[in-house]
Order: C-alpha cells, then structure tokens, then sequence
C-alpha cells in the first residue's frame, strides 16, 4: 500500500495521463455502440493505455511528458476519428481505408453537413486538460518505473485474457466485425488490431495463401449442379440496361404522402416487373463500389479495404465477362468522375468495354450535388443508347445516377416540390399545417427520391418512344440504403397526423424501431423488366450476392465461383451481410451480440438452425475473403490450364 501510495504522489502525471485517456475511450463507446456494462474493453483499453504509457519511462524526466502528450494527442485523435465514422457508417474506422478517404473531398459539403458533429469534439478536451495539470504539477523527477509499469499493464492483459472465448480470439485476428471488437477489447486493442489487419493485404501472398487455396478447393469440390427453373434461358438473346440507383431504399415505393405517390414511376414499372421487396444490398464501406461489385461478380465486399481500390488487380468472374463472352458490347454509364471509386481502372478487371463519364462524354449542362443531373445524365445518356442500338450488336450497360446522393438537396434547395407537411383540423375545424417532414433529412430524402423517379420515368418513356424497351431487359436496384438515422424512422412511423403530434412512447400505439427493424429497414429495390414477362412480387428474401447467379440462369449463362444463388431455385435463401449477421424468411440474426429476431409468428428455433447459418455465413465471408485477398479464381484458373496442358 506504502509503495502504491508513493507511486501515486511522485507519477501525477502519469496517472493523469491514464484517467484522461481511458475516459476519452470509454466515451467513444458509450457513444457509438453503447455496451455501457461490459468491463472487459475497460480493463483492456486500461491495460493497453498502461503499456503505451510505460514507455514513458525510457525517456529523460523532461521528454516523459512530451511523449505522454504525444500519445494523449494520438488517442484523441483516434477517438476523434471513429466517432466521425461511426456517425456515418455505424462502424469503426480502419487504415486500410485511408486509400479511399480522398473521397470525403468529393463528397465535399455533405461531409460537413452530415458527418461532424459537435460531440466529436470532446474527444480533444482530454489534451489541454492535460497540459493545464502538467503546468500546475511540473515535472516530477522519479526514477524510471518501466519495468514495474509495462509489467503491470501486461499483467491486467494477461488476467484478463481468460475471460475472453475463442470467437473472440478468432474475431480479432479476422477483424471484419469492427464493431464487436471494439465491443469486446476496447477502442485501443481494435486500433493496434486494424493495423496488424490491414498490412496483411501487402503480406498476404507470404503467408496464409495454401491454407486458402485449400479451403476454397473444398468449398468448390462438391459439383455444382444447377437444376432449371421456369425462368431458365427466358431472356436469351435480349439486351441488357441495369441501373444502378443511388440510395433508393425500398420503403419508398407504393408510399403515399398526403394522397401522393413518392415514386409512381417505379410504382407503375413495378407492376409490369419482377419485383423483388426483401432484397438486400450488402454494402461496407465502398457503398456504391461495393453494390457494383457484388452485384457483377456475387462475391461480397472485403473486410480489409475496399475491392475497387485495394484488390482491382485480381481475376474476377463477372457477369460483364458472361455477356462479352456471348458477344455483347458491354459498358457502363455514370457522369461523375471517371476515377471516382477507381472505377476507370476497376472496370477493366470486371470487363466492361467502354466506360462513359463525366470527363469525356458528357456536357454539364445541369448540376445538382455531386456532379450532372440525373435528368440530363438520363437525356444524354439515350442519344448515347441510339446510337449504340443502331450498330446492331447486342448490349449490356450499365447507368449510374447521382442526383439522389446524400446530403438530398441541391446547395440547400430541395430537389422536388414533393408535399412533406401535414394538414389536420383543430376543434373549430380550422385546417392547420404542420411541418411534419419538411426540414427533416427524411424530409429532403423523400423529395430527393421523387426528383429521381421523375427523371427515370423521363428516362423509360424515352427508351420507350424510340423502341428500345422492345427487346431490352430493364434491371433496377438501389445501391445501399441512404443512411438515414433511426430516429428519423421513429419520427415518421409515429407521426400521428390527426392530432400533429408525435405518440406518447409508452403508447401501445408507439411503433419501436429497434436495431433490427432498422436493418431491415435498410432494404433496397430490385426489379427485372421486361416487356414480355408475368409481373410478379418476390418476398422471399434475397441479397446483391444473388443478382449474377439469377440474371445468368435468365440468359442461360453457367457461372462457376458465385456465392449466392438463383432467387427462383426452389429452396430456402439466406442472405449474408459482411459483418457476419445473416437473414432467413424465418428470423434476422445478429452476429455481434448473438441475438436474433423471429420473423414468423410462434417461430421454434432449433440451436442447430442458428449453427448452420452461422456456419453458411462464415463459409461465405471467408471464401469471398479469401478470392479477393489472394486472387484464388486466377491461380485456380492457371493450375487447370497447366493441368490440361500435362
Ligand atoms: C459516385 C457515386 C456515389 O460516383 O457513385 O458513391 P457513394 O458515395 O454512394 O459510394
Ligand atoms: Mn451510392
């Protein structure tokens, strides 16, 4: 007790430094992902700030409290960064990503509009409070403790360690549930993690690449027989238009406000369409990137980086490739940048022929957000079609809008008139208006969703008047959903619009939005047009991951290393998300907290049920993980062509 006691008046500094930045940890999670009583990441992030403190020790008494400055100013900056993250794509930032940060610029005001928040701030507090005690206490001049101190923060690790279980272990060397391990081993552990993580890409044809290949030798031995369906070969011959739509959420469509349809232009589509209404995009942090490539190749996005960015030099199976195989002119349309999300170069590596964009191809005679409007996008992009149709030779393209891109307004201007108020009467049946949505995020999304729609109705009857819809199939999804807080959806589905006010939350009539409903919330559009099909509404619940393999059994195309699977193959779908959490018609599970949400009334669930999919789940991310990281469809492709060739 003597000697703690002395150590405490003689290291102030020290300990201060330890306080201020083990709050400024736990700060972080309370404010993101809230475990508020788990001591497991306070003991670790304890531990960790410990041995990082104790180098302190190595240093002269006068240099110990830059050092521990230094490490102060690191914390925060860390904590700093992570709560912009979080508040942004629910998740913990990584370094892997810092190649793709350069898009923040572009992204340009709805950054600021958006992303920072005033409480991120509070994370700096820690720095000039440390300073301010340091200016007070002066230097101390103890004899260097660095063997007691390191010895001790590895001990509290050491002790801590057993309480952790193997999942965990396996998590924190895979990394690809930030958040659980955030969760689990504290804001430090994660980030020292992240780093360790993210070299492995440079590091990963040293090590670890035959333990690969033979996992997913495994994973592809058994046959894949792929039984026919009705819908098997409908579409040979046809072209292909797929338009990939920015954050078009599914709760949009077939919704009316004030008597109005938000969307009638997909709503009128939709009812000569396959329409798919529980279909998921499995997007991580390459949002739109990570939409086109799942849905051109049906592997999902990487846990480490971003495929576009990081991994574009692998081989790919692509559903660009099926259709330049079957003698198809393929392209892909978008009047942004061209080396946005490195799609100039990505493109090549997926197969497209031609990439139109903004640089080259098209006049920025209207801008609304990011870059050209969907409508002119759409107008300039049909002279573009005509021409294409004209030669004669099949197509496949794709056409990226923009205008419906997060922050949903145009320099603060709404992007439609869209009527988002509303009306009811008070008791001298006087008509009073209340806001309701307007001013709101929600407010400008919806409107932004009903300029977009009118510019793809525009874009349709184009098409339309001069025929190109005769023998083209038409293939529509929104890319992610558009990251609207949860309490903008409280707010909308609580609404009472007689009285305008919100319900009472211990209503009965109070509709609670918990974790999971937001997720399925998240749901995004998917629909198959053509003139000549039987419309129809898929329920069944289906991913991104399943667009290749069921747009290639339409046209009668083989695909060999897809993960998901036809939507129309007479059996049970599971949807895998990339951060480990998976859905069934039957429940929606949640990896991170081991939790899950029944689906169906009076839902039995059997352990095993869980284990399968969970195993399903891990299968998958690992196998893409795997493909992506160390080019597994290429060296498996040159083993049998050196195979054949002996
Ligand atoms: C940029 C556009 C938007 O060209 O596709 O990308 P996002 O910000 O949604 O990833
Ligand atoms: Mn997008």
């Amino acid at each position: 007790m003597k000697k703690i006691k002395e150590f405490i008046c003689t290291n102030k500094l020290f300990l201060i430094y330890v306080i201020c930045n083990l709050l400024t940890s736990t700060l972080l999670r309370f404010l993101t992902v809230k475990n508020y009583f788990n001591i497991k990441p306070f003991i670790a992030d304890l531990g960790t700030i410990i041995v990082i403190g104790s180098f302190s020790y190595l240093f002269k008494t006068k240099n110990r409290y830059i050092y521990l400055l230094i490490m102060t100013i690191i914390g925060s900056f860390i904590c700093f960064s992570n709560s912009v993250y979080y508040n942004n794509y629910l998740s913990f930032i990584s370094i892997s990503l810092i190649g793709s940060i350069t898009f923040l610029k572009d992204v340009g005001n709805a950054v600021v509009d958006n992303v920072l928040e005033l409480k991120d701030f509070i994370f700096f507090l820690q720095v000039p409070i440390f300073i301010t005690i340091y200016k007070l206490i002066g230097s101390e001049k103890t004899k260097s403790k660095f063997k007691y101190v390191f010895l001790s923060g590895i001990i509290l690790l050491a002790l801590l360690a057993p309480f952790y279980k193997g999942k965990d272990y396996a998590r924190i060397w895979k990394n690809w549930n930030r958040e659980y391990v955030v969760m689990q081993f504290g804001t430090y552990i994660y980030q020292i993690d992240d780093f360790v993580v993210s070299l492995k890409p440079s590091l990963v044809n040293l090590f670890g690449s035959d333990n690969a290949s033979k996992t997913f030798r495994e994973y592809y031995s058994k046959p894949n027989i792929k039984q026919t369906n009705e819908y098997t070969n409908i579409f040979n011959g046809k072209n292909v238009l797929v338009i990939h739509a920015e954050s078009l959420q599914n709760f949009v469509i077939n919704k009316k406000i004030n008597g109005k349809e938000i969307t009638p232009n997909l709503n009128k589509l939709i009812n000569k369409s396959l329409y798919f209404n529980n279909f998921y995009a499995l997007d991580s942090v390459g949002t739109s990137s990570d939409s086109e490539f799942t849905f051109s190749t049906s592997l999902l996005p990487t846990n480490n980086g971003t495929v576009f960015i990081n991994y574009w030099n692998r081989k790919y199976e692509s559903i660009q490739k099926k259709f330049n195989d079957a003698g198809y002119y393929t392209f892909s349309m978008h009047a942004n940048n061209g080396t946005f999300w490195n799609r100039n170069i990505m493109y090549n590596s997926l197969g497209y022929q031609k990439f139109y964009n903004y640089e080259s191809d098209y006049i920025i005679d209207e801008t609304i957000g990011l870059g050209l409007s969907d409508e002119s996008f759409f107008r300039q992009s049909l002279v573009k079609l005509k021409e294409i149709n004209e030669k004669g030779q099949n197509f496949y393209g794709t056409l990226i809008t923009l205008s419906n891109h997060t922050p949903f307004t145009n320099e603060g201007k709404d992007l439609s008139n869209f009527d988002v108020f509303s009306y009811h009467y008070d008791k001298n049946g006087k008509l009073i208006t209340d806001n309701y949505l307007e001013g709101t995020i929600l407010g400008s999304y919806i409107k932004s969703v009903h300029y977009a729609d009118k510019a793809l109705g525009e874009f349709i009857d184009g098409l339309e008047k001069e025929g190109l819809l005769e023998n083209t199939v038409l293939i529509i999804y929104g890319d992610h959903d558009a990251k609207i807080k949860k309490s903008q959806f409280e707010y909308f589905y609580n609404y009472d619009r007689k009285t305008g006010k919100v319900i009472e939350k211990d209503s009965i009539d109070y509709k609670v939005i918990d974790d999971i409903d937001y997720e399925l919330l998240r749901s995004v559009p998917f629909i198959i047009y053509s003139k000549d099909i039987e419309p129809k509404v898929i329920g069944k619940v289906s991913s991104m991951l399943d667009a290749f393999p069921t747009i290639a059994n339409m046209f009668g195309f083989e695909t060999k290393y897809t993960l998901g699977s036809d939507i129309f193959d007479d059996k049970d779908n599971i949807v895998v998300f990339p951060n480990g959490n998976w859905l069934t018609d039957k429940m929606y599970y949640d990896n991170k907290r081991d939790s899950f949400k029944a689906l169906e009334d009076n839902l039995v669930v059997k352990n095993d049920y869980i284990e399968q999919n969970n195993l399903i789940a891990q299968n998958k991310i690992n196998i893409s993980n795997y493909i992506i990281m160390y080019d597994l469809i290429r060296k498996n492709e040159e083993a049998t062509i050196s195979l054949k060739e002996k």
